[in-house]
């Protein structure tokens, strides 16, 4: 993992995954590791929407009917989250980016940074326990027909990042499929924590 000098190895990391693969509940436990914040775009829509500010009076339908919000919305949120003082050490993005223009977006902000991303880690787990954990959970946007049209938006959007990272040598694959704590070791292992 390559990165400048005054950063640890490991500090900007991305994760990647279906929608109820677990990527919250690591992000977490990781972030804490790797020293940097946790980023969730998904809750900072969700804070938005609580606010009723007017990126949240934007976002809450498509949000609700399973579907992604625009990438220059979404560019303008993630640019000026980076820019804030924490985020300068490095973070842990959770849920962005979700098509192959954010990814292009990322790469720009941080090459305009002169920094670069450490890793893409996948969080890996079948559709059928997707939509079981999901139902559980039983968020706002957790009806089962939502679910399903968020993995199908997840198939044609995001899906295609899994190569666009592996090309680029990032991607580290991990089986989300196993009880919270194996599949937070098995990150942990990653990053020489475990
Ligand atoms: P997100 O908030 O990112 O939601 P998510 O992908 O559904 O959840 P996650 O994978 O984090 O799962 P979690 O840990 O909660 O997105 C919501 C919406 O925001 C999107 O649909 C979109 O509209 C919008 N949005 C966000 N980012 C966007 C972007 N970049 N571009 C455009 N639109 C964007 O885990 C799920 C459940 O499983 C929990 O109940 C948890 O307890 C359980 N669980 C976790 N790990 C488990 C395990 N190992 N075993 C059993 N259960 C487990």
């Amino acid at each position: 993992m390559a990165d400048g000098a005054e950063n640890t190895a490991g500090s900007r990391v991305v994760l990647l995954g279906p929608p109820g693969a677990g990527k919250g509940t690591q992000a977490q436990v990781l972030c804490e590791h790797l020293g940097v914040p946790a980023i969730s775009t998904g809750d900072m829509l969700r804070e938005a929407v609580a606010d009723g500010s007017e990126l949240g009076g934007k976002v809450q339908g498509i949000m609700a009917s399973g579907a992604l919000v625009d990438d220059a919305t979404m560019a303008e949120v993630v640019r000026e989250r980076l820019a804030k003082p924490d985020a300068l050490k490095g973070f842990l993005l959770d849920g962005y980016p979700r098509t192959l223009p954010q990814a292009e977006t990322l790469a720009g902000i941080l090459r305009e940074a002169e920094r670069q991303l450490d890793a893409v880690l996948l969080v890996d787990v079948p559709a059928d326990e997707l939509v079981r954990r999901t139902l559980l959970r039983g968020r706002a946007d957790d009806q089962e027909d939502v679910i399903r049209e968020r993995l199908r938006v997840y198939r044609e959007k995001t899906e295609p990042l899994i190569g666009y990272y592996r090309e680029r040598g990032l991607l580290l694959e991990i089986d989300g499929n196993r009880p919270v704590e194996e599949v937070t070791a098995g990150m942990l292992g990653l990053f020489g924590g475990a």
